[in-house]
């Protein structure tokens, strides 16, 4: 363990984590800490990770040694977009759960990505509200067995990158734990992006929800994303039917635009009479 990578980017008196046996959060962070390694970032001193609460909040939260905020649930992006305003050289990143990302917090996303916030997140989607027993969140599957969906769930899942895409996010990726490297090779392009970012990491939940639909192992939900993961090219050649059930990984996007801080340091330029 001394002589692991990550260990210069950890807090070593925060450790372990609180992260259950199986959890894909570990994997989460250790891509993240691989990406920022091979960026050549010796240590976390030009980040700031804002997270609102919720098992994957937890990742950069007290773990990572760098300044960090564990904000209200659903919180994140507007208190990110602060520091970034305030401190736009800083890379700011947030860390959160599907349920604080894309269901109490959406609006907070759809609006980062519509103006194109220079700030990357990272959704760790585990289909469930993982930390508080496993309910049904925006992004369970339809069908799906959830402490509050005994029946199955009735509701269509959220489809939260192709909702940034059409927001205006400039680089959008989706992956699971399962692909590692082209995780890492995302989460490298999304810190050097100017504008808005967002990857989306499709997560096991062994403990609120693997065990509710027959899958008790990590490894069992590992291979369900692996066995059903469809890139994204392949996808668009396919039939709406033939995709349910799937998950599209891949790139959605990666475009250039001016990002909302460079704009409005910009109007304030002029405000003030410079050109
Ligand atoms: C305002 C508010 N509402 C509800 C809660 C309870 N709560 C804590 S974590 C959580 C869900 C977290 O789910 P998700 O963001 O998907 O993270 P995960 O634990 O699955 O990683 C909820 C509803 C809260 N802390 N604050
Ligand atoms: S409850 Fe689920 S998401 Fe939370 S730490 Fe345990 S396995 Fe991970
Ligand atoms: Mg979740």
């Amino acid at each position: 363990m001394e002589d692991h990578f990550s260990v210069k980017y950890l807090r070593k008196e925060c450790l372990p984590t609180p992260f259950c046996p199986g959890c894909g959060n570990g994997i989460v962070m250790n891509c993240f800490f691989k990406a920022i390694e091979e960026l050549g970032y010796r240590d976390l001193r030009n980040f700031v990770f804002c997270s609102g609460i919720g098992c994957a909040a937890w990742i950069p939260s007290p773990h990572f040694k760098a300044d960090s905020i564990h904000t209200l649930h659903g919180r994140a992006i507007p208190v990110a977009m602060g520091v970034k305003l305030v401190k736009p050289h800083l890379k700011v990143v947030v860390f959160g759960g599907d349920g604080d990302i894309a269901g109490i917090g959406l609006n907070h996303l759809v609006h980062a990505a519509r103006r194109n916030l220079e700030i990357t997140v990272i959704m760790v989607n585990n289909m469930v509200y993982g930390m508080t027993g496993g309910q049904v969140a925006p992004t369970t599957p339809e069908g799906a067995r959830t402490t509050t969906t005994p029946y199955g769930n009735i509701e269509n899942p959220l489809n939260t990158a192709e909702l940034m895409v059409s927001a205006g996010a400039a680089y959008v990726a989706r992956w699971t734990v399962c692909h590692i490297f082209h995780l890492k090779r995302s989460i490298k392009k999304a810190l050097k992006k100017e504008g808005f970012s967002f990857i989306e990491v499709i997560s096991q939940c062994p403990t609120s929800f693997g065990r509710r639909i027959g899958m008790r192992r990590a490894i069992d939900m590992i291979k369900w994303f692996r066995d059903n993961s469809i890139p994204i090219q392949k996808a668009r050649t396919m039939k709406k039917e033939e995709l349910k059930g799937k998950i599209i990984i891949g790139e959605f996007i990666d475009k250039e635009a001016d990002g909302f801080c460079k704009k409005i340091y910009k109007l304030i330029e002029k405000a003030r009479g410079g050109s």
